[in-house]
C-alpha cells in the first residue's frame, strides 16, 4: 500500500500501474489469502476502484485482473474480472473518483484461495489502477 494522493478513505490505497513521470512496462501484484466458510450463504468481494489513463486511441494496452488462484501452487482457478485503460470511463478518468465494484464469490464456499489483483501495463502512456477499501463479507446460514 502506498501513502499518496487521492485515497478513497483514510490515507493509504493500493497504487497499481505506472508511476507518473516514470512510465515503463510494469507488473504489480497484491495478493490476499482468503477462506470462504463452508456454511456461507453470501460471499461478496467489494472494493473501490479509480482508473486514470493517458492512453487515448481507443485500444486496450494496460490491464488489471482480479484473479482467484489456487493455494499453494498459485495456478489460476478463474479470472473474475479484467479492467483496462478503456475502463477509465468508469471513473471519468478523474483521480480520486472511486466507484464501488462488487464480485460474487459464493461459488468458492468452503474453499481457501488467493485473491489476486494483478496489473500489467505497457511501456507508454501511463494507466493507474487505484484500489481501496477491499473487503470480503460472508454471511453464514
Ligand atoms: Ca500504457
Amino acid at each position: 500500500m502506498a501513502l499518496s494522493s487521492y485515497p478513497h478513505s483514510g490515507y493509504r490505497y493500493a497504487y497499481l500501474g505506472d508511476l507518473p513521470g516514470h512510465v515503463k512496462a510494469l507488473g504489480s501484484v497484491h495478493q490476499i489469502p482468503v477462506t470462504i466458510p463452508a456454511n456461507a450463504i453470501t460471499a461478496t468481494l467489494t472494493f473501490w476502484l479509480n482508473i486514470t489513463t493517458a492512453e487515448a486511441n481507443g485500444a486496450a494496452y494496460d490491464f488489471m485482473e482480479v484473479n482467484i488462484r489456487r493455494i499453494p501452487d498459485d495456478s489460476l482457478i478463474r479470472r473474475e474480472r479484467v479492467y483496462s485503460n478503456l475502463n477509465s470511463s468508469i471513473t471519468e478518468n478523474v483521480p480520486g473518483d472511486y466507484r464501488r465494484q462488487s464480485i460474487d464469490l459464493l461459488a468458492y464456499k468452503g474453499q481457501s484461495f488467493t485473491l489476486q489483483f494483478y496489473v500489467d501495463t505497457d511501456f507508454s502512456n501511463a494507466t493507474l489502477f487505484r484500489i481501496d477499501g477491499v473487503s470480503l463479507l460472508a454471511d453464514g446460514s
